[in-house]
Order: structure tokens, then C-alpha cells, then sequence
């Protein structure tokens, strides 16, 4: 049996690991960091270069010397490689085999580099006429919409099947609108999509032992759960200068 630590701060993005292995069915320990009070403590930092969540700990060859591995795409494709039989990926013989490659590498390709510069952006200003303001927004607005129609027209994003796709992309749906808040009603596909995917069993029995303390219903509400305290905050205190 695969002897596996998830090492996930709180309120982020590591949640994919644990809703991972659950679909999987394979056993694991997650170990929740709390923000300090934004980015990662130092007991987190000390794992691994960035010190970004998530990172594996894998203890299953050698438990003296464990395996550390980050960026959840790649921790993705591990265990799904290396422990799941290639469940929850599709095969390269698969009809939908480009699909899946596209929307799997969507999230950490596409959507977070989007959501990443929007949020720099309304840091810097607010400011609607601003041209660079408007670019950024479009983008993401376009990649939303992207989304949005495949999930339309297919039940998951791969096509019929559910796969890592669809775990790799919810997160920038749910949790990161606690980072930076966007209101969902203008794609009914992505919440309607939403909803499928966090019924599911294992989203919400790993959402229970990662972060038990987020509502999943304002997560997938179309107005977001809102923004994420330490942040206001500092926004506060920024604003406040
Ligand atoms: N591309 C990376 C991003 C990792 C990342 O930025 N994780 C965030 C969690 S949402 C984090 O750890 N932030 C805190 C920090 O960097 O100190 C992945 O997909 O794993």
C-alpha cells in the first residue's frame, strides 16, 4: 500500500490532491498548514523550494528517504501513473485523448496565468478605462467563456468522462475566488458544471479532512464565497496608508 502525505495550506490549491485520491480510492494522510497569514508558514517553505502547497510526500519506497514532489499538475500525473493504473486520465488510444491533454493543462496553462495578472492588475488599480485593466479582463473573461462552452456541450471536460481535468479546474472556480472574487452568472455552464463535479463523493469527503471549514455551497455559489480575511485586511491596511 502507497504510504502518502499531502502537504496542503489551507484555502488553495492543494485541495486537488486529496479530491484526487479519494476518486482514486487510494489511502492517504493529508497535513493541513494554516496561512501566515497569507502565503505558506515556514514549516511549509522548509519542504521545498517555492514552499507551495501542494507538495506529496511519498514514503512508499524508501521511508527513511521520502520522495517530495510539487506542482500539482505533476502530482497529478504521478499518482495517477504511478499508483492509479492510469484511471482518471485518458489513454492515448482514447477518442477524447487530445481533449483531455487540453483541458488538464488548461488550468495551470491558462486559467491561473489569467487570474494571476488580473489580480496584480486590480492591485495596482481598479481603474475600468484603464487599457491594461480592460486587456486583462477580456482575457480572462475569454477564458472563462472557453470553458464554459465545452461544458455546455459535454458533461465533463474531457467529454463523457470525468477525469483529472475536471479536478485540476474547479479550484479556479471555488476556493480561488476567496483570492480574487468573480461573480459566475454570466456562465451558467461553468456553475451548472460546478455542481456536478462537487456532488461527487470524494470532493466532498476530501474537502472535509482538507479544509473543513470552508462552505462549499458559497464556493460554488454564483457570487463566490467571498474574500478571504487576512487579505481584506491587508487590503484594508494598504488602502489605509
Ligand atoms: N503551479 C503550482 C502553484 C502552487 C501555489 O502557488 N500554491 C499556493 C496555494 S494556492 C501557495 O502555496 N501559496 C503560498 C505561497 O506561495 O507562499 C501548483 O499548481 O501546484
Amino acid at each position: 500500500m502507497p504510504s502518502l502525505t499531502v502537504h496542503h495550506l489551507q484555502v488553495g490549491q492543494g485541495e486537488r490532491i486529496p479530491w484526487l485520491l479519494e476518486e482514486l480510492g487510494i489511502a492517504y494522510e493529508v497535513k493541513p498548514y494554516q496561512r501566515a497569514p497569507i502565503f505558506s508558514p515556514k514549516e511549509l517553505k522548509d519542504l521545498h523550494p517555492l514552499g507551495a502547497s501542494p507538495v506529496l510526500e511519498d514514503a512508499t519506497e524508501d521511508a527513511k528517504n521520502p520522495l517530495f514532489l510539487a506542482e500539482s499538475s505533476a502530482v497529478a500525473d504521478y499518482l495517477i501513473h504511478k499508483y492509479g493504473n492510469g484511471r482518471l486520465a485518458l489513454a492515448p488510444s482514447d477518442a477524447n485523448y487530445a481533449d483531455y491533454l487540453y483541458w488538464f493543462h488548461y488550468t495551470n496553462g491558462t486559467l491561473q496565468p489569467a487570474i494571476g495578472r488580473r489580480m496584480t492588475v486590480y492591485a495596482l488599480t481598479q481603474d475600468q478605462t484603464n487599457p491594461r485593466v480592460r486587456m486583462v479582463d477580456e482575457r480572462l473573461q475569454l477564458a472563462f467563456q472557453n470553458l464554459n462552452d465545452r461544458v455546455e456541450k459535454k458533461t465533463w471536460l474531457a467529454g463523457d468522462e470525468f477525469t483529472a481535468a475536471d479536478i485540476m479546474a474547479v479550484f479556479s472556480f471555488t476556493t480561488m475566488r476567496s483570492f480574487m472574487p468573480y461573480d459566475l452568472s454570466p456562465y451558467p455552464g461553468i456553475l451548472a458544471w460546478l455542481k456536478r463535479c462537487t456532488e461527487r463523493e470524494g470532493y466532498r469527503t476530501a474537502m472535509k479532512k482538507a479544509d473543513p471549514e470552508l462552505d462549499i455551497e458559497g464556493l460554488i455559489s454564483a457570487k463566490g464565497p467571498g474574500l478571504f480575511d487576512a487579505l481584506k485586511k491587508m487590503m484594508a491596511a494598504q488602502q489605509a496608508k
